[in-house]
C-alpha cells in the first residue's frame, strides 16, 4: 500500500457497534484509555493487581518487577502451576463440564467427514495429569526440556499442559518443518524426551512425523557427534496407524504408557520466573533463535490479552486457527483461551481440503463466536470466492481477529462483510514470538478501527517509531518500531546464549527492545505496521530468516553461492526467490532448479521451499563483498533498479543475471 492509499484509507473509521460495546469489558475509548494511562503511569501497581485478579497462586510474589536491562523478572518469590491456572481452578466451578478443547479432524473426503472429540476441563484435566505421570516415568524432570513435534490433535495441548504439571519446559515444533529442523532443535535445547505420533494427516496424505524423528536422532554434526544425544525417550502417539520403526529401549507407545499410571499427578510449585517454553523463530542468521518465556508473566498476558482483545465470555466458542507448532498457537488455542476457561476449538487439517468451505463448516457446526487468523487465509478465502462462506450460517460470529502479518484493506473489507456480515468489529494484532502475546491491538467494544491499522497498544506496553538514530519520529513517518519498557510477557532471553539475546533486541536502538519492524504513526497515535526491515521475510504469515534458506541451499553440493529475497505476492504477502550461482562445471537446468527447491524443503521444510529459483552467474556485491540485496530484491519484483549502483563490483553482472535465466 502507498502512501497516499494509506492516507485514503485512514478516512474509514469503523466505530465499535454500540450493542458490541454495552457488552463489552472495556467499553469505550475513554475507558481503554483511562486503564492504559494507569498501566503506564503506575505499571507495578497496575501488574499486581492483575496478577491477584487473573492467576492462582501457591505463593504471592514478593517484587513486581525488576528490572536490568535486558532482562526483566517479573513477580519474583510468588509460586505458581500453569496447568493449575489453565486446569484446576475450574473444576469445582461450572466451567468444570463445559468443553474445554473441541476438536475436529482432517476428513478423508467430501463424503467421509472427520473424526470429531469434545473435552471437557475435567477430562483434560485427567488426561494431562496421566500423560504428566507418564513423563515422570519417562526419566522427565522439572527444568528437563521436552521436544513436542506432533500434529494438530489435543494430544498436542495434553503434552504442553502436563510438561508445565511438572516443570518440564516444552518445545514445540511445527509439524511441516524436517528431520533436519527437529535434529537442530532437539540439539540447541538437549531435549531429554521427544513426543511425536507415528503421523499426521494433511491434505489427505500422512506427514511421517516419526520417520522424520528417527531420521533426525541418526544425523550428526561437523565433528561427527550425534545431534539428537541427549534424547533418552521417544513416546509415541497412534494417530494415523501406519507402520513406523520401533526402537526398542527409546521408543515407547503413548496409549500403552497410559495403562502404567493414574491421574493423580500433584503440580509442581514453580517459581514465577521458571521458564515455561522454548519455541524456535526466525531470524536475521542462519541459526533459529530459541525464544524463551517463563511462567507468570507470560501465562498473565496470554490470559489477559485473550480476554480483553477478544472480549470473551462464558458463553464463547473460541477458534483461532494457528497451528500449535507456532506461538500463536500456544497462547491463543492453548493458554489464553484455558486460563480462561473458554472453549477452544482446534482443527488438524488444511482450509481447504477436501473442499474450500472447511472453515466455515466448523463455525457453522460449533456455533464458532470468535474466530482468529491470519490475512493470508483471508485472502486465499477471497480468491476460492464468495459462494463457499455463503453456503454456510456464519451469524454466530461476533468478533473477527487478524494476526501475522499486515491485512491489507482490500481483505479487511472482505473479511468484515463477507465473514463478518457487517456486524463483527475486527481486532487486527501485532505481536512476535518475543512478545509472548498480543501488543498493540483494538479493544473491540472501545477502539474506532482502520482497515490495515493494528490501532493502539495493549495495557502495559510502551511501543514507539523512532529513526536510526532511537528519536522519535514525527506522525506519518516511517521508522524502526521499538517497545520503551518490559511487559510481563516479554521473551526473557534466548535459550543458552543471552549475548545473542542482547545483540538482536538491544543494540539496535540504545533502551529499547527493537522488534524488526517497520511502522509509522498517524495522527492519531495509530499504528501502522509496515513489515520486516531485518533479514526475515513473512511469507504466508510464516517467519522465515532468509539466512536459513541461503544456507540450505549452499549446502547441496551443485551451489556455490546463494542470495535469497522476498517478493511482493497477492497470497502469500512475500514469495521466497533465491539468486543462485554453480560450482563450475554445473549446467543450469530446470531439473536442477526443482532439485534444489526439493532440497530446502528437505532442510527445513515446505515453508521455506523458495517459489522461484534464478541462475545467475555472479551476485551483485559492494567493494566490501556485501550481497546487494536491495538490488536483488527490485530484480525480483521485476521492477525498476534504482538507487545508487556505483558500488557494485561489476555491472556486467546485471545483464548476465537476466541472461543466465535462460535454461
Ligand atoms: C504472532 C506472530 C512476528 C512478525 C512481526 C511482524 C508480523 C504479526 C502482525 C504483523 C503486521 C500484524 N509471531 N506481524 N502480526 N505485521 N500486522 N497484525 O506472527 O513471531 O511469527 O511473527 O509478524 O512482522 O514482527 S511471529
Amino acid at each position: 500500500m502507498n502512501a497516499i492509499e494509506s492516507v485514503l484509507h485512514e478516512e474509514r473509521l469503523f466505530p465499535p457497534p454500540k450493542e458490541f460495546s454495552a457488552q463489552a469489558h472495556i467499553k469505550s475509548l475513554a475507558q481503554y484509555k483511562r486503564m492504559y494511562r494507569e498501566s503506564i503511569e503506575q505499571p507495578e501497581r497496575f501488574w499486581a493487581k492483575q496478577a491477584e485478579n487473573e492467576l492462582v497462586w501457591f505463593k504471592r510474589w514478593k517484587r513486581v518487577l525488576q528490572w536490568k536491562e535486558p532482562v526483566a523478572r517479573w513477580f519474583d518469590g510468588g509460586q505458581l502451576n500453569v496447568s493449575v491456572n489453565c486446569l484446576d481452578r475450574h473444576l469445582d466451578t461450572p466451567v468444570g463440564n463445559k468443553a474445554a478443547i473441541i476438536w475436529e479432524g482432517e476428513p478423508d473426503s467430501v463424503s467421509k467427514p472427520g473424526e470429531e472429540r469434545v473435552l471437557t476441563y475435567k477430562q483434560l484435566h485427567r488426561e494431562v495429569c496421566r500423560f504428566a505421570n507418564v513423563l515422570k516415568r519417562n526419566g522427565v524432570r522439572r527444568g528437563d526440556r521436552v521436544l513436542i513435534y506432533l500434529p494438530m490433535v489435543p494430544e498436542a495441548a495434553v503434552a504442553m499442559l502436563a510438561c508445565a504439571r511438572i516443570g518440564a519446559i516444552h518445545s514445540v515444533v511445527f509439524g511441516g518443518f524436517s528431520a533436519h529442523a527437529v535434529a537442530d532443535r532437539v540439539c540447541d535445547c538437549g531435549a531429554k524426551v521427544i513426543v511425536t505420533a507415528d503421523g499426521g494427516y494433511r491434505r489427505g496424505t500422512i506427514v511421517q512425523l516419526k520417520k522424520n524423528v528417527d531420521e533426525a536422532l541418526k544425523m550428526t554434526d561437523e565433528r561427527g557427534r550425534r545431534l539428537g544425544r541427549t534424547v533418552e525417550k521417544v513416546i509415541v502417539l497412534r494417530r494415523a496407524y501406519n507402520e513406523i520403526h520401533i526402537e526398542e529401549g527409546r521408543d515407547v507407545w503413548w496409549h500403552r504408557e497410559l495403562e502404567y499410571v493414574t491421574a493423580d499427578c500433584p503440580p509442581e510449585k514453580m517459581n514465577s520466573e521458571d521458564p515455561l517454553f522454548i519455541l524456535y523463530t526466525s531470524g536475521s542468521t542462519g541459526k533459529p533463535k530459541g525464544i524463551f518465556h517463563t511462567t507468570a508473566g507470560y501465562l498473565l498476558g496470554a490470559k489477559m490479552t485473550t480476554k480483553y482483545v477478544f472480549d470473551l465470555r462464558d458463553t464463547d466458542v473460541f477458534w483461532c486457527t494457528a497451528d500449535v507448532g507456532w506461538v500463536t498457537g500456544h497462547s491463543y488455542v492453548v493458554y489464553g483461551p484455558l486460563a480462561n476457561g473458554a472453549t477452544t476449538v482446534m482443527y488438524e487439517g488444511a482450509p481447504n481440503w477436501p473442499e474450500p468451505d472447511r472453515f466455515w463448516r466448523i463455525i457453522e457446526k460449533y456455533d464458532v463466536t470468535v474466530f482468529y487468523t491470519a490475512p493470508t487465509a483471508i485472502r486465499a478465502f477471497m480468491k476460492w470466492g464468495e459462494e463457499w462462506p455463503r453456503k454456510h450460517d456464519l451469524s454466530t460470529l461476533r468478533l473477527l481477529g487478524s494476526v501475522g502479518e499486515p491485512i491489507n484493506p482490500e481483505a479487511w473489507m472482505w473479511y468484515y462483510e463477507v465473514i463478518g456480515g457487517k456486524r463483527c468489529p475486527i481486532v487486527d494484532t501485532w505481536w512476535q514470538t518475543e512478545t509472548g502475546s498480543i501488543m498493540i491491538t483494538p479493544l473491540p467494544g472501545a477502539t474506532p478501527t482502520k482497515p490495515g491499522s493494528a490501532t493502539l497498544p495493549f495495557f502495559g506496553v510502551a511501543p514507539e517509531v523512532v529513526d536510526d538514530q532511537g528519536r522519535p519520529v514525527s506522525p506519518n513517518v516511517g521508522g524502526k518500531l521499538v517497545i520503551r519498557r518490559p511487559w510481563p510477557s516479554m521473551l526473557r532471553g534466548l535459550w543458552g546464549d543471552m549475548k545473542r539475546y542482547q545483540e538482536v533486541y538491544w543494540k539496535e536502538v540504545p533502551h529499547a527492545y527493537f522488534t524488526g519492524d517497520g511502522c509509522r504513526r498517524d495522527k492519531d497515535g495509530y499504528f501502522w505496521i509496515v513489515g520486516r526491515i531485518d533479514d526475515v521475510l513473512n511469507v504466508a504469515g510464516h517467519r522465515i530468516g532468509t539466512a536459513e534458506v541461503e544456507s540450505a541451499l549452499v549446502s547441496h553440493s551443485a551451489v556455490a553461492e546463494a542470495a535469497v529475497v522476498g517478493r511482493p505476492d497477492d497470497l502469500k504477502g512475500q514469495a521466497l526467490v533465491a539468486f543462485v550461482t554453480l560450482k563450475s562445471g554445473i549446467k543450469p537446468t530446470r531439473d536442477l532448479r526443482e532439485e534444489l527447491r526439493q532440497h530446502v524443503t528437505k532442510e527445513i521444510g515446505a515453508i521455506a521451499r523458495p517459489d522461484e529459483v534464478r541462475f545467475a552467474e555472479a551476485l551483485p556485491k559492494t567493494r566490501s563483498g556485501k550481497i546487494m540485496r536491495r538490488l536483488l530484491k527490485s530484480i525480483a519484483a521485476g521492477t525498476e533498479i534504482n538507487g545508487d549502483t556505483t558500488t557494485l563490483e561489476d555491472f556486467s553482472v546485471l545483464t548476465r543475471l537476466s541472461q543466465a535465466e535462460e535454461d
